[in-house]
């Protein structure tokens, strides 16, 4: 049955590619378990997109970037995907299909699909979720797979996982502004964006630039040796699209070229195997009522301080039953 959804994907019917990720965010197990069997028949048909996050503080114009980027993408011929994937997004009115306006262009192109997220949780979190949708757009032919994530919370650096490309998109603004973008995320920025470079805004984009170009210098580089490329745009008049564009092809091109796109991946792949583990490991122990049944107590020591959290987790483990070997090797 699956094979005909695949089959149907591979031909790139984006109505089957729909209901493949619908599959994928199910939080029903059955489904789980097809869009697993799917995505393992697909598997050799993935990887041939050019994978990119794009981050930034509500406000800063990421609809209105994704919706003008994405048109000159597709108007080089090119296949595009825009995947959204912050929850809160959706209850805030900013999810990318509650603003179709200001992706006007982009909703009715026959070369571009657009997923919104979810609105409610997903088995597998947010990782698994992405993932495996990137995986399904790209056995459906898409060669650019825009994924947008708000820069707050945890969404960032898990988009930073399935992607190649990390790209940050700021609004000009003074040092204050600069203060808020966290650390961890200017660590994670391939390219940093100053949007909205045009009109009374465009001597303050010059001024902003300049500070991220020295903010970058204070963090760790992505690219040993190689300075974290700022570019300026208007998502409004199209200047410095082309430019924003032509750093990420060139950037994938050297990371493809070197073997660090490969080698990426790949170490993507094995931290990916090791989150599913874990996260199935604890759904398991969960499940346990040998486990279950103590859980809230430990829960409350540990909180309580009456236990640490080492030998309340040891506490825990141990009601499993699982053999001395079997923890020995772990
Ligand atoms: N002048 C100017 N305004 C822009 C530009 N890009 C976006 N804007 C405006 O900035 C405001 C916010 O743009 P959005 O694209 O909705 O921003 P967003 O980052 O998607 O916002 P959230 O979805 O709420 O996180 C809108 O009023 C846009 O018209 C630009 O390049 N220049
Ligand atoms: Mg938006």
């Amino acid at each position: 049955m699956s094979s005909d959804l695949a089959r149907s994907i591979l031909d790139g019917d984006r109505k089957a590619l729909a209901k493949a990720i619908t599959l994928v965010e199910s939080t029903r197990a059955d489904h789980n378990l097809e869009a697993e069997a799917l995505i393992n028949e697909l598997l050799p048909a993935t990887g041939r997109s050019m994978r990119i996050g794009v981050t930034g503080s509500p406000g800063v114009g990421k609809s209105t970037f994704i919706d003008a980027f994405g048109s000159m993408v597709v108007a080089q011929d090119r296949r595009l995907a825009v995947l959204a994937v912050d929850p809160s997004s959706t209850s805030r009115g900013g999810s990318i299909l509650g603003d179709k306006t200001r992706m006007a262009s982009l909703a009715s192109d026959p070369a571009v699909f657009i997923r919104p997220s979810p609105s409610s949780g997903t088995l597998g979190g947010i990782g698994r979720r992405t993932r495996d949708a990137v995986l399904l757009c790209e056995a459906a032919g898409f060669d650019t797979v825009l994924v947008e994530t708000v820069g707050v919370g945890q969404s960032e650096t898990t988009v930073a996982t399935v992607t190649d490309l990390f790209l940050l998109l700021v609004a000009p603004g003074g040092g204050d502004d600069l203060q808020g973008i966290k650390r961890g995320v200017m660590e994670l920025a391939d390219l940093v964006v100053v949007n909205k470079s045009d009109g009374n805004l465009a001597l303050l984009a010059k001024q902003t630039e300049a500070d991220y170009r020295l903010a970058l210098h204070l963090v760790r580089p992505k690219r040993t040796g190689t300075e974290t490329p700022v570019v300026r745009c208007s998502s409004t008049t199209g200047a410095g699209l082309d430019e924003v564009l032509a750093t990420l092809t060139g950037l994938h091109r050297t990371m493809t070229d070197s073997g660090e796109l490969a080698a990426l991946r790949r170490a993507q792949a094995v931290g990916q195997l090791e989150n599913e583990v874990r996260a199935s490991l604890f759904a398991r122990a969960s499940a346990d009522r040998r486990f279950a049944d103590r859980r809230a107590d430990v829960e409350r020591a540990v909180a309580d301080q009456e236990l640490s959290v080492t030998a309340g987790a040891r506490l825990l483990i141990e009601l499993l039953g699982w053999t001395e070997q079997s923890t020995e090797a772990t």
